[in-house]
């Protein structure tokens, strides 16, 4: 039995270990059998992890015995009520979180039947549903919202996803940086290997912007000077500690991957200043101005001229770019921005450059909501795709 192990939090009581399948994970995640699942950290649920309730060992076999995914699963305050039942596991009427490893390695490993596909072989998707960059109240939705981005991404792209665990503790605003301890230490490593583990493009899910931190860190020490980012967004990110109004770090990242800021995250080397477009960007704190009048990034409908002189490419793409009457999932929407018809073109426009890395952040939608940003995703998975970039 495994009653109330978590102390004054009254988590999941029991457990189904996947034994780290991905992609059954994500079949799960896309048909809301997993809930909330972010909210219980590792300390909650490890009582339970050491003695699971039902331990799996063909996942695939598990899944088959239940009915088809979106018509399952009543969800609801983080239990699970028609799986439970459906997997037999009725007697025990409790929660149960469906809880995966979180170990690399996995990414490259495509099911059968997409074996045909070489194309995506060299490509990685990491799902970091860190939230702690942003501040504002929508953003405890984040983590949410990358589950179900990173379904659709793996649906679209034929792709496995590599859920790149990241706590959801916060800590105090230290030295103008809110939550400063809690985007370094573990939850950074965590990116910080996943990163590590492929030569490939990586399309990183996000997650507010600071994830893009450690893929363009190392991108720029990858493939140097020449790489150049163009940065969807309706927020250029050219904060710091100090000029930032909210002490949120996804307001900074990019200021700190161009080389300024705390310490802890500027980048060495640093992105080239003048080699950052910005695009749709429509939301400017004065300090930003300033940098940008300074030459550190250039505003710009066409990012494909700014740039035209990059070795290499990333493409940063906050959802916040778009209209918020086009995608409901908005963290931060702002008005005035781009249709997603606009931003697809946007997208296809950097067709001709050699397109090394890419990142989809603040998402807060649901698995339903996000199905419009099908398109998105899949002009992205073209850029990335290494049978047509320029080698
Ligand atoms: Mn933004």
């Amino acid at each position: 039995m495994h009653g109330n192990t978590a102390g004054t939090l009254s988590g999941p009581t029991g457990v189904v270990n996947f034994c780290g399948d991905h992609a059954v994970r994500g079949l799960a995640e896309l048909s809301n059998t997993i809930t909330r699942w972010s909210q219980y950290n590792r300390e909650c649920i490890s009582p339970p992890l050491q003695a699971p309730d039902l331990l799996v060992n063909d996942v695939q076999e598990f899944f088959r015995t239940l009915p088809p995914a979106r018509h399952r699963i009543p969800t609801g305050d983080g239990t699970v009520t028609g799986t439970v039942r459906s997997a037999k596991l009725a007697s025990r009427r409790r929660p149960f979180l469906l809880r995966h490893a979180i170990h690399g390695g996995h990414q490259r490993k495509r099911c059968r039947h997409h074996a045909s596909r070489a194309y995506h072989e060299r490509m990685l998707i990491n799902a970091v549903p860190q939230w702690q960059g942003a501040v504002n109240e929508r953003a405890s939705g984040i983590p949410e919202g990358c589950l179900a981005l990173a379904g659709l991404a793996a649906r679209i792209l034929d792709l496995r996803v590599n859920h790149v665990y990241q706590d959801r503790q916060t800590s105090p605003l230290e030295g103008g940086l809110a939550n400063r301890s809690a985007l370094t230490g573990p939850n950074r490593a965590a990116q910080q290997e996943a990163v590590a583990g492929s030569s490939g493009p990586i399309l990183t899910i996000g997650g507010d912007c600071g994830v893009e931190l450690e893929p363009l860190r190392a991108g720029r020490q990858r493939y140097g000077a020449g790489l150049a980012v163009a940065w969807f967004d309706a927020h250029p990110d050219l904060n710091t500690p100090q000029s930032s109004p909210s002490g949120a770090f996804h307001g900074m990242v990019l200021r700190a991957l161009l080389g300024e800021g705390d310490p802890e995250f500027t980048a060495s080397p640093a992105l080239e200043h003048g080699r950052v477009a910005l695009v749709g960007t429509r939301a400017v704190d004065p300090s930003e101005h300033a940098a940008i009048d300074r030459g550190l990034a250039t505003q710009t409908d066409d990012a494909a001229m700014s740039l035209r002189d990059a070795s290499h490419l990333y493409v940063h793409v906050d959802l916040d770019v778009l209209d918020p009457t086009e995608f409901e999932g908005l963290n931060y929407p702002e008005p005035g921005g781009l249709s997603i018809a606009e931003l697809v073109v946007a997208l296809d426009s950097l067709g001709g450059f050699n397109v090394v890395g890419a990142g989809i952040t603040e998402c807060v939608g649901s698995p339903d909501q996000v199905e419009v940003l099908a398109p998105v995703i899949a002009t992205i998975g073209n850029l990335l795709n290494p049978a047509t970039s320029p080698t």
